[in-house]
């Protein structure tokens, strides 16, 4: 017989034979008749023991410990004294995998465990239906995506993720070490979604793990996240890639908002889609609205992280809006940026842009320098050495067309969609400082 799951049992008949499976999560024994409630990856069934008709074996079902996995052939028996409906009466019942007592975290106890202990054990905190229903929405969030690109005509592609030089600059990288020469980690696809522009092929996109060697714990950073980057080519100005990375958010959060009701109302979250075009304001008015606000300086007038939460809320209660783009970053933030193309009308401003989802920065990107002069003087003016670049200057001297893109971060994506307090939490197996296992 072919396993079900719980939430197929509805469609059969009263009485009717079937096998189901799963993780048992907690046995009601009160003598003469027991309850055994099972979960499996859809939601719960519950088994009924009735001992004068089952004998001893009434006591070994009774005693199969907490989270073990049991196989059940059984009958549909209807009832009104489950929410349920149904109650599964057993022909026989199979311990696949017998759980160890007691188990380092519990599944349903009301008790929070710290946070270490959940990703101690984080196969059995994903055991937690709030806990697996991130995981559902993750993945629906990324198809919804897809959909979009595969839509737009974008080819998806994979990139190298262990690079002879940076995109980013050289605080966050991970050394490697590449059969006796030095290699790093990849901080970005961006150098080589710009090659592939060089190529001809006009419109990419890649979701891979990125890695950076940020030195602080913070609830909005990890040493590898899943970056998500899109390249296009011919473009007039950045505004084609804002405008790209608009339809981009609504298309993917509609699409949650459509597939992943079921999971949303487990979290009890409500997704708000943006309309197009998202708000733009360059980051002198930032400024001046953060002065008007009363902020407090340290050095340089910029958006820092309490500037973001600060513009966030002003742009919830004043706009309603939850995403906005900071546009125009001077040149003088974005130096170390060395492709980053800046205005022609005004050389200390740049054509780069954040988009900012709940008081947080979720992404980066604008227009690249495509000619080939320009570009070299802007990386002699940080001492960059060209030698570093070479294959990646190549590209530009032999026929390289306007273009540009974002790098996205789909934890950060997950965690603000689902308003979740730390980044860690959208990930399986995050990696910071401090976490390397599991
Ligand atoms: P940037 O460095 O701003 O830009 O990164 C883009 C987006 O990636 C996410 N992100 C992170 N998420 C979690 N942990 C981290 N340590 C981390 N670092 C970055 C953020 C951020 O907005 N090459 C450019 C993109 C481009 O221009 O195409 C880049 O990587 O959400």
């Amino acid at each position: 017989m072919k396993r079900i799951h719980s939430t197929d049992v509805i469609e059969l008949q009263d009485g009717e034979k079937c096998k189901l499976a799963g993780w048992l999560q907690e046995t009601k024994n009160l003598g003469g008749i027991a309850f055994l409630k099972v979960r499996d990856r859809e939601g719960i069934f519950q088994v009924v023991l009735v001992k004068k008709e089952i004998g001893e074996a009434f006591d070994d079902l009774v005693n199969i410990p907490r989270e073990s996995v049991i196989e059940i052939e059984g009958k549909k028996q209807e009832t009104d004294q489950t929410t349920l409906g149904y109650e599964i009466i057993p022909i026989s019942i199979k311990v696949e995998s017998k759980a160890e007592k007691p188990l380092p975290l519990g599944i349903v106890d009301k008790v929070n465990a710290d946070m270490d202990t959940r990703f101690d054990n984080r196969f059995l905190d994903l055991r937690k239906k709030e806990k697996m229903a991130i995981f559902e929405l993750r993945h629906i969030l990324l198809e919804g995506l897809r959909d979009f690109f595969s839509q737009e005509k974008f080819i998806e592609i994979n990139t190298p993720k262990i690079v002879a030089a940076g995109a980013e600059g050289g605080a966050t990288l991970f050394e490697v070490d590449y059969y006796g020469e030095g290699a790093y980690l990849a901080q970005s696809p961006q150098l080589f979604k710009q090659m592939l522009m060089g190529a001809g092929f006009e419109r990419v996109y890649e979701i891979a793990p990125a890695y950076r060697a940020e030195d602080f714990d913070t609830v909005r950073h990890t040493s590898e996240f899943t970056s998500l980057d899109f390249e296009i080519s011919f473009i007039d100005s950045s505004d084609d890639i804002m405008s790209m990375t608009s339809y981009m958010i609504e298309h993917s959060l509609n699409y949650v908002v459509e597939e992943g009701e079921r999971y949303l109302d487990i979290l009890d979250v409500e997704v708000t889609v943006p309309e197009h075009p998202i708000r733009k304001l360059p980051h002198r008015e930032c400024i001046e609205i953060l002065d008007d606000l009363g902020k407090e300086w340290e050095g340089e007038k910029e958006v820092d992280t309490e500037g973001e939460k600060m513009l966030g809320e002003y742009m919830k209660e004043n706009y309603d809006a939850e995403f906005f783009f900071i546009t125009e970053f001077p040149t003088k933030m974005k130096q170390s940026t060395f492709y980053a193309m800046r205005k022609d009308y005004d050389p200390s401003l740049t054509t780069y842009f954040d988009l900012e989802y709940k008081g947080q920065e979720l992404v980066s990107g604008g227009q690249r320098e495509h000619r080939y002069d320009i570009l070299m003087k802007q990386m002699e003016e940080i001492d960059l050495a060209p030698s570093s670049f070479r294959s990646y200057l190549d590209t530009f001297k032999y026929g390289m067309p306007p273009h540009g893109g974002i790098g996205l971060g789909v934890d950060r994506f997950v965690q603000k969609m689902l308003d979740l307090d730390n980044i860690r939490e959208a990930i399986l197996f995050p990696r910071d400082t401090s976490r390397l296992k599991p």
